[in-house]
């Protein structure tokens, strides 16, 4: 099947849907954000050597973070920044993270990959590919046991539509009537593998289907397509229908920093950048009217300038004292491993 013809199951844009316009800025500052962490790196300001950019999948967390409600929580994948912006993140902080600051949303201690915050129902990014999917049954299920008015979705990437406990998550959410929604945002790569490399089957909505789930797929390229679809499944899922959808997009840039893509032509690369869903919706803004070339180029350049100054928040935050090495890793009253200074300690006095 094409991925780029999808659209199973469309549902009607809402009348509460959001303003093009709001969903257009969201994924104009998750695209500045990306490019300005390139510029953490040129200024050595980046605590890690991974970093996996969403350009190119804005849509997808621009479109279903727009469905969810504040009490609801998610995990995501280890190409996550972009899905925590859209929930509302702070970009001063995230930066801050990502740069290894003491003023990050995990102190410095979680980095690019492993970002959580508990305000913002960000239950954790997670390296391991499907490793934050059953996460979402065990928060849908105690939302179910408190009764308690909220919905958990996992975001992963097409990688993890080949992972178990994508199928054991969906078996468990589907038997116990959990208000969670998967959804898998499929760049059509793992690492360097061609989706239909890795599998025969890409009617990533049927497998949902079979585990009783209400699913769709839907093109990642229309931000209000994704929207509709999303809120359609999380008002499902809130109450007690889970859900599935994939969202169909073209991941810009290499898997990680390092990695040109030398395993997709230049035609594939042109071509799929066409597939863009921020240009997609500056055009129809412009086209229905709803902003002027001006007006989204003013706020284009407001977005980037948040941005600077969320580098430069990086740069002026200090780095986490080495004696709180341990803390919020480990439980109050646990028992913690020796600090680095003072096992060294101890081995040299021995020696
Ligand atoms: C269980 C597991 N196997 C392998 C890896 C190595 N790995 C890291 S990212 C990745 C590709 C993931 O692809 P996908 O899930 O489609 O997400 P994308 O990177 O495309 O966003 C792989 C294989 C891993 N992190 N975890």
């Amino acid at each position: 099947m094409s991925q780029t013809t999808l659209t199973r199951s469309p549902a009607m844009q809402s009348p509460s849907a959001p303003p093009l316009r709001d969903l257009y800025r969201t994924m104009r500052r998750i695209r500045s954000f990306e490019e300005h962490v390139a510029e953490l790196y040129a200024r050595s300001l980046s605590a890690g050597s991974m970093l996996h950019l969403s350009i190119g999948e804005e849509g997808a967390a621009a479109g279903v973070c727009a469905a969810l409600q504040p009490q609801d929580s998610f995990t995501t994948h280890h190409r996550g920044h972009g899905i925590f912006l859209a929930r509302g993140a702070e970009p001063d902080r995230m930066m801050a993270e990502i740069g290894g600051k003491e003023t990050g949303y995990c102190r410095g201690k979680g980095g690019s990959m492993h970002i959580a915050d508990m305000a913002l129902g960000h239950l954790g990014a997670n390296a391991i590919v499907g490793g934050g999917i059953p996460h979402v049954v065990g928060a849908g299920l105690s939302y179910k046991q408190l009764k308690k008015d909220a919905v958990s979705v996992a975001f992963f990437g097409d990688g993890a539509m080949q992972q178990g406990i994508l199928y054991e998550s969906m078996n468990m959410a589907a038997l116990w009537d959990l208000p969670v929604l998967f959804v898998c945002i499929n760049n059509q790569y793992g690492m360097g593998t061609r989706i239909d490399k890795a599998t025969r089957s890409t009617a990533f909505d049927r497998r949902a289907e079979a585990f009783g789930l209400r699913a769709g797929m839907v093109d990642g390229e229309d931000v209000e397509q994704v929207h509709a679809m999303a809120q359609d499944l999380v008002d499902g899922a809130r109450k007690g229908q889970p859900g599935f959808m994939a969202v169909s997009c073209f991941r810009f840039f290499g898997h990680g920093r390092m990695d040109k893509s030398p395993y997709r032509s230049a035609d594939e690369e042109e071509t799929g950048r066409k597939r863009d869903p921020v240009a997609h919706a500056r055009a129809a803004l412009l086209e229905r009217s709803l902003a002027t070339p001006a007006e989204l180029d003013a706020l284009d350049a407001e977005i980037g300038r948040e941005m600077s100054a969320a580098i430069d928040f990086t740069a002026r935050s200090p780095a986490p004292e080495l004696d709180t090495m341990f803390r919020d890793v480990y439980g109050e009253g646990e028992p913690r491993p020796e600090s680095i200074k003072a096992r060294l300690d101890r081995v040299l006095a021995r020696n």
